[in-house]
């Protein structure tokens, strides 16, 4: 079964909870912008900044946090339950899927294919992807999942920066 468990302090640390679903507002759980530590066991999960699972957001697939880059901030989690087989993403160079366009089925340095920068829209058409704002898995996640749309990244404060983007893959 896969689960997430949840620690007020670093290093797994103060109080805890575990959670088995989706938790849409950590509040009602005693742990809005109080997660300092993090240990996730089987499917990958997504944490947000705001509650209903928006705002900025990471994924945790399996495996312990110590620390966190967002310490305090996450208001929601979801489980990852979606099919991670056949990924395949779709980037725009611009707004509302025009522009120029990449089809990508794996994980993509942006700058090999001279795309970094640039995408500022998306279709996933299969699997669950990451957008990252740097290269190497850094910076800011931009979190995707089977047929989402996502027409602009610019209330999404992502325009022109991702720079590396992977899908999630089915464990062994
Ligand atoms: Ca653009």
């Amino acid at each position: 079964m896969s689960k997430i468990i949840v620690y007020s302090e670093e290093a797994f640390e103060g109080r805890s909870a575990e959670f088995k679903y989706d938790v849409h507002n950590l509040e009602e759980k005693g742990f809005n912008n109080a997660i300092a530590s993090i240990k996730v066991i089987g499917e990958p999960w997504v944490a947000y900044y705001d509650k209903n699972f928006a705002g900025k957001q990471r994924v945790f697939e399996e495996g312990e946090y110590a620390t966190l880059e967002d310490k305090g901030q996450f208001s929601s989690l979801k489980k990852v339950t979606d099919d991670l087989t056949n990924p395949k993403i779709q980037l725009f160079e611009h707004i509302n899927y025009t522009g120029r366009s990449v089809t990508l089925r794996n994980e993509t340095n942006l700058h090999d294919i001279a795309f970094s920068n640039i995408a500022s829209s998306h279709k996933v058409i299969g699997g669950v992807w990451v957008l990252y704002e740097h290269t190497n898995r850094r910076g800011s996640q931009l979190v995707s999942f089977p047929g989402d749309q996502v027409s602009n990244y610019v209330p999404l404060s992502f325009n022109d920066v991702a720079s590396c983007v992977r899908p999630l893959l089915p464990r062994p």
